[in-house]
């Protein structure tokens, strides 16, 4: 592989993390084959009616490697996997762990823009899909991007496969395959990202398995766990914070629900005996106002993980009462770096904190715009640095000089300060970037699409508080001269461009649009977001 496609770590210090018993040596395939021994007939995962062992689940991924071997993919190609919280998103991951395929971690809400930027920037050789999902079809999908990225070979379906390849025509008959190194790439995570392309986060076996671990023993997963996946399984949070993947290494119960909705939710957690679930904070605030007034028997709930975004001190003081267990806040990136208020933590710091990192080995500065230590306590940029944190991203040597310090610290793009008792707190952020819901919004990417239009002349995109999603985003539009519609027929024209000939997903459509004579410019020319922000506050919606 060459040098651009993954920084490593330095030796000395790759050294001392293999030293210390953080970094193994093992694969992501071989930890399924070591769970699939110790706890066999165990149930590892349900999913609607289906209950897989951990040897069944170990036994279909060597069965599907043997197949995905057999269509010609070799160890170091990556594949697009975009599915729904099924079981299949578990055997298609862990048959490319057992081959030395890399997976690149898509979400169902990707669309053409995406997916193809995806496949282009990680020349993938193959893309897996559900057929129909939330009564989208990806075959549809799959169609548009195959027209786009040459080095796709293979679209592998779950489900009803029309002129693709069905999933279930791969499994085959298991075979002998060497063992990946535990150095290489194991996966390939999307960055929420704040530049107009999105950026792959490349994660080794190594480094991946030390956070799910060091995860487990921090959250208190344990045989008994049964964790509801609840967020999509492929970002880093219900992944292996600890996610799914620590379920599995702590002997647990995956059980996966498609969608997240309060009354499928609370419905599961009963029949099954949730003990642990993972959300971002507007999925919490759905769920609690669907428990208001009755309180729903939700006993076996032990642990409800709150991460993504910033959960504000009343809605976490509201979880104890509300579901009657343990609130956690997680604060953390698909770059590395996770932060866990404690078990054990008194109340006031789980309620107005994001606690610690995982590691030891974590290194933590908070800097000023010089990148300058700020004093103690005080506010400034977060960089960090560790055992399982990025050195660069997939591809991206001229970003990656910006995106990491010389000396490999990533500039996380948060601020955050240090309160004396250790506890970290999310300020706010530098980067241009919206959250909406926990879901990532780069501005320049959907400024980049806006300005596509041919009555655009400039765009700018900015978040607006919003008290469910979090924020909501606006695009603040100057138009060329020749625009004479009404702006609610400029809004849908330009919804309906961005959605339809550009081939974006859902969430990155603007919430609200204004249109202005001029975007108000900083004194070096570039656009005055906090001013647009300001101006966004003040102004009504003029569309709805
Ligand atoms: C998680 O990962 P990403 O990659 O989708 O997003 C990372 C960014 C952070 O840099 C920060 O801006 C924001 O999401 N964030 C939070 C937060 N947790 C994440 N902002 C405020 N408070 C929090 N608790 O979102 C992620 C990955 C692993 C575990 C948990 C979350």
């Amino acid at each position: 592989m060459s040098g651009a496609d993954f920084t490593p770590w330095p030796e000395d210090l790759a050294r001392e993390y293999r030293d210390r018993g953080w970094w193994r040596g093992q694969t992501l395939g071989a930890f399924l084959r070591e769970l699939g021994e110790r706890h066999g007939e165990r149930t590892a995962l349900v999913c609607g009616e289906r209950r897989w062992s951990y040897r069944e689940l170990d036994r279909l991924a060597d069965r599907l490697a043997a197949g995905l071997f057999a269509l010609g993919l070799e160890p170091g190609e990556r594949v697009v996997v975009q599915l729904p919280n099924i079981a299949e998103f578990f055997t298609v991951c862990f048959a490319c762990f057992r081959l030395g395929l890399i997976p690149v971690m898509a979400l169902p809400g990707h669309r053409r823009a995406e997916i193809s930027a995806f496949c282009e920037t990680a020349e993938a050789s193959a893309y897996v899909i559900a057929d129909r999902h939330e009564g989208y079809d990806y075959r549809n999908l799959a169609r548009q991007v195959l027209a786009l990225a040459p080095s796709l070979r293979h679209v592998i379906v779950v489900g009803e496969a029309a002129e693709f390849t069905p999933l279930d025509s791969l499994y085959a008959e298991p075979r002998a395959l060497p063992d990946p190194d535990a150095g290489a790439i194991a996966l390939l995570q999307l960055s929420g990202g704040s530049t107009g392309t999105p950026k792959l986060i490349p994660r080794t076996h190594d480094d991946y398995l030390y956070s799910v671990r060091a995860s487990v023993d921090i959250c208190g997963f344990d045989a008994d766990t049964v964790f509801l996946a609840a967020l999509p399984v492929a970002h880093n949070f219900p992944l292996s914070s600890p996610g799914t993947l620590g379920t599995l290494h702590a002997g647990g119960r995956i059980v996966l629900l498609r969608r997240p909705d309060p009354a499928a939710a609370f419905a599961i957690i009963t029949a099954e005996s949730v003990t642990h679930v993972a959300l971002v904070p507007a999925l919490l605030l759905v769920w609690l106002e669907a428990a208001r007034g009755e309180r729903p028997a939700l006993e076996s709930l032990r642990l409800v993980q709150v991460g993504g975004a910033s959960l504000a001190p009343e809605v976490a003081r509201r979880v104890r009462p509300t579901f009657g267990c343990a609130l956690q806040q997680v604060f953390g990136m698909a770059e590395g770096l996770v932060s866990y208020t404690r078990l054990d933590d008194a109340e006031t710091v789980i309620v107005e904190t994001q606690g610690r990192p995982i590691s030891p080995g974590d290194e933590i500065r908070i800097v000023d715009d010089q990148d300058r230590d700020v004093p103690e306590g005080e506010t400034g940029h977060l960089l960090t640095r560790g055992p399982y944190t990025i050195r660069g991203y997939w591809r991206a040597d001229e970003y990656n000089r910006r995106a990491f310090t010389e000396d490999g610290f990533y500039r996380t793009g948060d601020l955050v300060r240090r309160r004396p008792d250790g506890n970290l707190q999310v300020m706010g952020r530098a980067k241009d970037q919206i959250n909406r819901a926990g879901e990532k919004i780069a501005a320049e990417e959907v400024e980049r699409y806006l300005l596509s239009h041919p009555l655009v002349r400039n765009a700018a995109l900015v978040s607006v508080p919003d008290p469910w999603l979090g924020e909501r985003s606006c695009a603040f539009i100057e138009l060329t001269g020749t625009a004479t519609e009404l702006p609610a027929r400029l809004a849908l024209d330009l919804k309906l461009h961005l959605r339809d000939r550009c081939g974006l997903a859902m969430h990155k459509i603007p919430d609200r649009f204004e249109f202005v004579d001029h975007l108000p410019l900083t004194a070096p020319g570039k656009v005055a977001k906090n001013q647009l922000r300001l101006m966004a506050g003040a102004t009504k919606r003029s569309t709805p």
